[in-house]
């Protein structure tokens, strides 16, 4: 059985990217002055990149009126690092609430026993942003493991950074369970051999799965869910059924 939660933070613990970052992006292209916007189609698209730096210079090659290339790299940094500045002062307004069910779930792990931690590749400081908002100064103590953006070479869909999850919490990849909201995060945590359950989000809600443990709405809502769980009527996914989905999969042979 698992011991261990493994949180995704932008689309799974908050829709953080149409109202969050890419707002931010788009603060910190009229403050240097640049008529670019991303509209939420555009950033939709853009999400495919991992990175708010990378999303930068990938939206960049794109265009007719970006700067040299030898010029990109710098703007990219310095974009970002204002767009990150507006991005937590938005979080600090309360502009970016918990997805529904996440704090409940979150209980239901401390409160059971099974660690918590955090498997993201976004900035360190968006992550902290976030986290200080919703769970107060001492927020850090609420999670076993985190690792950011900084901390690895290679991000989503690459594995390190449920790799490195794993390593700092000392547990192999089957005794945890990751929850996820983009087919990028479900490649990195298969590709690192850790079962994952999906809460659709926003921007992949249409989105095709590959080799998810369980996908569905969210964590508020029992119905709607592959493989469907019991009593639908009402009430929040509870860790039980997590469990529950965690120990058909032991019987399918992808994951044995
Ligand atoms: C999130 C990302 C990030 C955010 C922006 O992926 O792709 O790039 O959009 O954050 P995941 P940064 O949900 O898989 O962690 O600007 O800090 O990159
Ligand atoms: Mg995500």
């Amino acid at each position: 059985m698992f011991e261990a939660m493994l949180w995704d933070v932008d689309g799974t613990l908050a829709e953080t990217e149409r109202d969050g970052h890419r707002v931010a992006f788009n603060r910190a292209f009229e403050e240097f002055g640049l008529p670019w916007r991303w509209d939420e189609a555009r950033y939709g698209k853009l999400l495919a990149v991992t990175g708010g730096r990378e999303r930068l210079l990938h939206d960049m090659a794109q265009r007719s009126d970006a700067p040299p290339p030898a010029e990109r790299e710098q703007l990219a940094r310095a974009l970002h690092e204002c767009k990150n500045a507006r991005y937590a002062e938005r979080v600090r307004d309360g502009a970016i609430p918990l997805r529904e069910g996440v704090r409940p779930m979150l209980q239901q792990c401390r409160a059971q026993g099974v660690r918590v931690a955090i498997t993201t590749t976004t900035s360190r400081s968006n992550v902290e942003a976030l986290l200080r908002a919703h769970f107060g100064a001492r927020w850090r103590g609420e999670f076993d493991a985190i690792v950011c953006g900084e901390d690895v070479r290679s991000k989503k869909p690459d594995p390190q950074a449920y790799l490195q999850t794993l390593e700092l919490l000392a547990l192999g990849p089957l005794a945890a369970i990751a929850i996820e909201d983009s087919p990028g995060g479900v490649a990195a945590a298969r590709a690192a051999g850790v079962p994952v359950i999906v809460t659709r989000s926003h921007y992949f809600a249409d989105a095709q799965f590959e080799g998810a443990l369980a996908i569905g709405p969210g964590l508020h809502e029992r119905r709607g869910w592959r493989p469907g769980l019991p009593d639908t009527s009402k009430g929040p996914v509870m860790l039980d059924d997590l469990r529950g989905w965690y120990e058909q999969m032991q019987s399918v042979s992808q994951f044995a």
